[in-house]
């Protein structure tokens, strides 16, 4: 194989002070972000959603195989099924295949089985990750990192829809096989992520929950 033909990389140093300001900007900015469960149904132009998925589209994967699709789902009829699966999967779970410990680890949050968000939400983000590839002669072959490269554009789309002035939740219903199969993906395609987006409704509230402080959750050498 041959090498990649390179280019200039296009970088402007930023001045010590401010790569310190932006980056106490970006901190700050970030630490507003928040899972929200209460979406108002306004609409979102398709447009932004695009500029997300594009940007979500930037991160790094292995060999720049970019093992991911974006499936945006708007339909009232489809977000109406979506839920319905994602309730009769949640209402197992929570009555039966979630353990004690996970239930009371829960509790604080106030989750259940119900999802009203998925209807309500104007868009549903559905993340698949390619497990492996299939070129158009059914041919296969192999993506690599996958669930790092995946779990790396969903960071980078959940800072996009912030960034944005969107809200967000990282929805993860299990198992979520029907979700592939209502969405009609092929085979090589596995759900990663379920992210409802959108506006927060009127007075939504979110749980007091504080994040570690850097003390806990690093150490330097
Ligand atoms: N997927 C379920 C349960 C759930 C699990 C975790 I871990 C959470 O942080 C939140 C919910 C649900 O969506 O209700």
């Amino acid at each position: 194989m041959e090498k990649y033909h390179h280019i200039p990389l296009e970088y402007r140093k930023p001045s010590a002070q401010e790569i310190l300001d932006n980056s106490t900007n970006l901190f700050n900015d970030l630490n507003k972000r928040r899972s929200v469960r209460e979406f108002s149904n306004e609409p979102v132009d398709k447009q932004i959603i695009e500029n997300i998925i594009k940007a979500a589209s930037t991160a790094p994967s292995g060999a720049n195989k970019q093992p991911w699709h974006f499936c945006a789902v708007s339909s009232q009829e489809l977000k109406d099924k979506i839920r319905k699966a994602a309730e009769e999967e949640e209402k197992l779970n929570y009555s039966k295949r979630m353990n004690e410990e996970w239930l009371e680890d829960l509790a604080p949050l106030g989750t259940d089985w119900q999802k009203p968000f998925l209807s309500i939400a104007p868009w549903l983000i559905i993340m698949t990750k390619k497990v492996y590839d299939i070129d158009e002669n059914q041919e296969r072959s192999q993506n690599y990192y996958v669930n790092e490269s995946v779990g790396i554009a969903c960071g980078f789309l959940l800072s996009a829809i912030h960034q944005a002035g969107l809200v967000s939740l990282t929805h993860t219903p299990s198992p979520m096989n029907f979700l592939t199969k209502l969405l009609g993906r092929p085979e090589n395609e596995k759900a990663y992520m379920l992210i409802p987006i959108g506006y927060p409704a009127k007075d939504t509230t979110v749980p007091d929950i504080k994040r570690k402080e850097l003390e806990k959750i690093s150490s330097f050498y």
